[in-house]
């Protein structure tokens, strides 16, 4: 603009010097293009003023845009920090309620046996008031089960020695009368082989407690009992005893190491 002005200048000043300043025609353009020039200087000044303070005002508006980003980039590490200790915080709380389940359910497990524990020793000690006559109740740790009293041994002994302990709390080594009582015992016995009251040690095959064999109940195994001599312990197989898994019955080896089930009427065994 500067440059421009100059110019004019010039060039008034050498229209003067070569006497065509009369020529009033020119004389009006130049004041024209004088005014129009000067409104243009002062209208571009305003506008450049008018930048300039904009361009403040924008600086202003960055700077406080950018304070309110750090504060959001800080609110959101405190959030995902949070976020973090409420996952943790969630994990240990499941981890505790399982254990609390755990224990609850090993509770009620412990309530049941002391109830049971409880309403024997509760029987037992009416038949002591009542002399002894009648019993109403199986002792302690034995179960009921259709009039009947069982015991599940949770170490093993050879058939003789079993069928000896038995006989030692006045009961028998257990005779199997039916399914259901196939069922009730496979139920309880656990996942070992298991000696039953039944051997052919003398001869024909016998129940302890003289129950009629043939005429009786049998659940033996395809194929067994088989007497079989191949297992190289001398003789063959003559004692009875139900399978681990499915609970048949299998001849095997008398002196071999299994658990025993007792068996005796309610109110006999002690
Ligand atoms: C076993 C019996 C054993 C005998 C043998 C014959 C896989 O079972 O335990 O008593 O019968 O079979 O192979
Ligand atoms: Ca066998």
């Amino acid at each position: 603009m500067a440059m421009k002005s100059e110019n004019l200048q010039h060039l008034e000043r050498e229209e003067k010097n070569q006497g065509i300043g009369k020529d009033s025609q020119l004389q009006r353009d130049l004041v024209t293009l004088r005014t129009t020039f000067s409104n243009i200087t002062s209208d571009t000044g305003a506008d450049i003023q008018a930048l300039i303070s904009q361009g403040n005002r924008l600086e202003e508006t960055i700077t406080s845009l950018k304070a309110e980003m750090e504060n959001n980039r800080q609110e959101l590490q405190t959030a995902s920090s949070l976020n973090q200790k409420v996952v943790s915080l969630e994990s240990t709380f499941e981890k505790k309620e399982e254990e609390l389940k755990a224990d609850q359910s090993d509770m009620v497990l412990r309530v049941q046996q002391l109830t049971n524990d409880l309403k024997s020793l509760t029987c037992e000690l009416a038949g002591i008031k009542r002399n002894g006559s009648v019993k109403t109740c199986c002792p302690l740790n034995w179960m009921e089960h259709e009039g009947n009293c069982y015991w599940f041994s949770r170490s093993g002994k050879s058939w003789p020695q079993a069928d000896k302990y038995c006989q030692l709390v006045n009961a028998h080594l257990v005779v199997v009368n039916s399914m259901e009582e196939q069922k009730f015992i496979h139920d309880h016995k656990g996942p070992v082989h298991t000696w039953m009251g039944l051997t052919d040690q003398n001869g024909p095959w016998r129940w302890v407690d003289g129950t009629d064999y043939d005429k009786g109940f049998k659940n033996w195994r395809p194929q067994q009992p088989d007497n079989w001599h191949g297992h190289g312990l001398g003789g063959g197989e003559d004692c009875a005893h139900f399978t681990d898994s499915d609970s048949h019955w299998n001849d095997d080896v008398c002196k071999k190491i299994y658990h025993w089930i007792c068996k005796a009427e309610l109110g006999k065994a002690s």
